[in-house]
């Protein structure tokens, strides 16, 4: 017969969930800002993560009027960034895509500009609509055009112009939930707040110097975060070509995939935050995966059907939805279908450092979960 330690017993009776307030005064510990640890410690120590964040496709046919009906009633100047955000759900209306990320749709008009400022939250922009509007990221200007994959760096000034005929769309994706979380914010604009910050360097300059296999001999470039501004679409939908045509499946779970890298150490081209792209083939039901990171996906081409914590997300071209840390994740692409392209980012690079990253694929037929 097992012989139970008094400490278990004891641990029965008081233990975590066991709410035994143990005769104490939780009024007088209340006003002396005190509280019992066992009442709470199944709360916060569960034996999975726990999310607030839920699945949620954001679809682009319900955002596209709305961002331009904001655009015929507020200027991008007026609005500083005129951003229609991606709010989850789960969150109560704090902003926040995922409890890491923010994301939101942004339009800048023909003519117009969006003044140049900074700040600490680091931030990629995905084109959605539009072609040759610029952002210029600390002296660097680029022309953007669809499904390019444009970075601003932590603190780098920053601004955005259109000088098209046509509006221009794109999404924008930050660490500003994270900042916020630790206190961090900084904030600062140039100059009066409606400047345009002067253009330093060559068009694509960095994209000429880094993207190319090459690297300036005695580089002196120290930031933690990519030097390349612009990663065009038509780069990555080449590769992922190529990679298709050479039968290469990077992964059951992930179907044909690229990381976007920075070329100087092989790792995410911000220290915040990860990017990828992935092609999905016709006929193709990619291997349920799930992580600790939390996650955008954004339609870059095609559509399919994504499953997400057991919520079916049906998506198209432009839509953007989210994975929530923890979930099994599922992709699938109708054989009838042409390819679809998903482009994601995640907030993977937080967590690495600190050993709090875990991935685990789900074996279908035996159920079986294994570490990745
Ligand atoms: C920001 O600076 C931009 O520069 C876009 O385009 C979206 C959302 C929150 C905070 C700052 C931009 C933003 C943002």
């Amino acid at each position: 017969m097992a012989i139970e330690s008094p400490r278990k017993e004891a641990r029965k009776r008081a233990g975590p969930g066991s709410k035994n307030t143990a005769g104490l005064d939780l009024d007088e510990l209340r006003q002396l800002w005190l509280k019992p640890l066992w009442l709470v410690l199944s709360d916060a120590f569960t034996a999975e993560p726990n999310t607030q964040i839920v699945p949620y496709n954001w679809r682009w046919k319900d955002v596209r009027p709305r961002i331009l009906e904001a655009g015929r009633r507020i200027s991008a100047e007026e609005a500083e960034r005129r951003v229609l955000m991606y709010l989850n759900p789960g969150l109560n209306g704090a902003p926040g895509a995922t409890q890491t990320l923010f994301s939101g749709i942004q339009l800048i008009m023909p003519g117009e500009i969006a003044p140049t400022h900074r700040h600490v939250p680091s931030a990629l922009r995905v084109v959605v609509e539009g072609n040759g509007a610029y952002t210029t990221v600390s002296g660097e200007k680029t022309l953007m055009h669809p499904g390019d994959f444009v970075t601003t760096p932590n603190w780098a000034w920053h601004d955005h112009g259109n000088e098209s005929d046509e509006p221009m769309m794109w999404l924008d994706g930050l660490d500003m939930p994270f900042v916020l979380a630790l206190n961090a914010m900084f904030y600062e604009e140039l100059g009066n707040g409606y400047e345009i910050q002067p253009v330093t360097k060559a068009l694509d300059d960095s994209q000429l110097r880094y993207n190319r296999g090459f690297r300036p001999h005695d580089d002196r470039f120290s930031g933690n975060y990519s030097p390349i501004l612009n990663y065009r679409y038509t780069d990555v939908r080449e590769t992922l070509d190529t990679m298709e045509r050479a039968g290469d499946a990077t992964s059951e779970e992930e179907g044909v995939m690229l990381d976007y890298i920075n070329p100087l150490t092989g790792g995410p081209t911000l220290p915040t935050i990860d990017a990828h792209a992935q092609l999905i083939r016709p006929g193709e039901h990619t291997r349920a995966v799930r992580d600790t990171a939390s996650r955008l996906y954004h339609v870059l081409d095609g559509r399919g059907t994504s499953v997400i914590g057991g919520v079916t997300l049906e998506w198209e071209k432009g839509d953007t939805f989210c994975a929530p840390t923890w979930m099994w994740r599922e992709h699938q692409v109708a054989s009838a279908d042409a390819p679809a392209v998903l482009f994601s980012f995640d907030d993977a690079p937080i967590q690495k450092p600190f050993s709090l990253y875990r991935k685990q694929a789900l074996h279908q037929g035996s159920g079986k979960q294994a570490d990745l």
